[in-house]
């Protein structure tokens, strides 16, 4: 399966539009410094408005599948019922688009912007949250279900949980440090009782998308690699075994986690039908500096130096313009790690994220990356790995989170005064890879 990926906060814009209240991104944006150049996502690719231009360009990419978020905010205002239904009838449009020009909607209930109203009443690290949003899951099972039969839960709860809650660098702004897991608790709790909600809506492709890299030690030495080690535990098997297994990988994470664990583990690992894999890069990981050197910086972040690991850059390799080292062969070290480690309990993978920020229409480096890792995607289906979909990361250039406008992942360059969209060189390369990849499988 092709496709392409986008979500909503990225791209929609139409803050106010039918009923929408405020996300978490909304405020965190106009709060100052927040966003580089002061960008917020008020107007994004204005795809709210413009959604069936957009349309039109992923059926002359010739994918057959599109993955997009709802703005849980245009469907419960209150973070509750009941629903807003003209906000949803949005959603509805978009759908029946999609299916008119023959491509296969693939939305994400979660990607990021909580609904403002719920994190007045503590966000992801209250369980309620996760009531929540298995409720709202099911208000939009019920009014797209007739033409949707591929779910994705939630997107990257481990950039939320890191990045949002527990270093303040998106929204909602905490700097919790490790107190922040219990939102990690609750984004998975959450995507196991929303599950169940499309489940019992007669939902039957079902999936998640975890972020996922291998991580390298800086050297040999017993320091680095058991930083390495707990950084392998933070970022994937933290998000990947409950899901995968039922359990946390560790008993110190089980005891950090709020509330009757072992019973919501049981919901957690609720079988998928796949597993999404979004992957942009491997992380080297050493021990920590000296607290003095007030800590390690990576792609524009800085690891506080209490942290028990450091982040190093990766040298001799090509970079994006976020500064991203190029990695291709790191997909296939993942995935066919996770295909050693998981066995049996991996379902067929989707990659539901994978893409570069480059400037410029004619873009041969993002050309270059896609080609690339997709021959590293199929090294790993060769050793085995039952590899069923990849998504490219942007349809659109968008909304970068806290880079404002500055990184550009689309294969579609979007003018931000005129909201003119004109494919790249890329766009053109992947229509012609991917028809030539549809005769070749007849
Ligand atoms: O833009 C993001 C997306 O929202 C989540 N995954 C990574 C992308 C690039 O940073």
């Amino acid at each position: 399966m092709w496709g392409v990926s986008t979500s909503a906060q990225q791209i929609e814009g139409a803050p106010r539009e039918a009923g929408r209240t405020p996300s978490t991104w909304d405020v965190f944006a106009a709060e100052a410094g927040r966003i580089k150049d002061g960008g917020d996502p008020s107007v994004a690719c204005d795809h709210y408005h413009r959604y069936r231009e957009d349309v039109a360009l992923l059926a002359g990419l010739g994918v057959g599948a599109y993955r997009f978020s709802l703005s849980w905010t245009r469907v419960h205002p209150d973070g509750r019922g009941p629903v807003n239904e003209p906000g949803l009838d949005f959603y509805d449009r978009l759908v029946d688009e999609l299916c008119a020009a023959d491509v296969r909607p693939v939305p994400t209930l979660f990607h990021w912007d909580t609904p403002l109203a719920l994190e007045e009443r503590g966000g992801w690290l209250v369980r309620d949250t996760a009531h929540r949003f298995a409720a709202y899951a099911d208000a939009v099972a019920e009014r797209l279900g007739d033409r949707v039969d591929m779910w994705i839960t939630i997107n990257e709860p481990a950039e939320l949980t890191l990045l949002g809650y527990g270093l303040g660098e998106h929204a909602p702004g905490k700097r919790l440090l490790f107190d922040a897991l219990p939102a990690a608790h609750h984004q998975l709790l959450g995507h196991g009782l929303a599950v169940q909600a499309l489940r019992a809506r007669g939902a039957h492709s079902i999936g998640i998308a975890n972020s996922h890299g291998p991580t390298w030690a800086a050297s040999d030495a017993a320091a680095d690699r058991a930083a390495a080690g707990l950084y392998d535990l933070l970022l994937n098997r933290l998000f990947a075994e409950p899901v995968l297994l039922g359990r946390y990988p560790d008993q110190g994470l089980a005891d950090a986690m709020p509330g009757p664990v072992a019973e919501d583990l049981k919901i957690i690992a609720e079988p998928l039908d796949w597993y999404g894999v979004n992957y942009y890069q491997p992380t080297l990981v050493g021990a920590p500096g000296p607290a003095a050197d007030g800590g390690s910086a990576y792609a524009g972040i800085t690891i506080p130096a209490e942290l028990p690991f450091s982040l190093k850059e990766i040298e001799g390799r090509p970079r994006t313009a976020f500064g991203w080292p190029v990695v291709p062969e790191g997909l296939t070290e993942l995935l066919t790690a996770f295909r050693d480690r998981y066995g049996d309990r991996l379902p067929p993978v989707h990659i539901t994220e994978n893409g570069c920020s480059y400037d410029g229409i004619a873009d041969q480096a993002r050309i270059d990356f896609l080609d690339g890792h997709l021959r590293a995607l199929h090294r790993a289906m060769e050793a085995g790995v039952d590899v069923r979909g990849y998504f490219v990361w942007s349809l659109l250039d968008n909304f970068e989170w806290a880079e404002g406008y500055a990184q550009r992942f689309g294969l579609v360059h979007v003018d931000y005064a005129t909201l003119a969209r004109t494919p790249k060189d890329s766009y053109h390369w992947l229509r012609d890879a991917i028809r030539a990849n549809s005769r070749a499988r007849g």
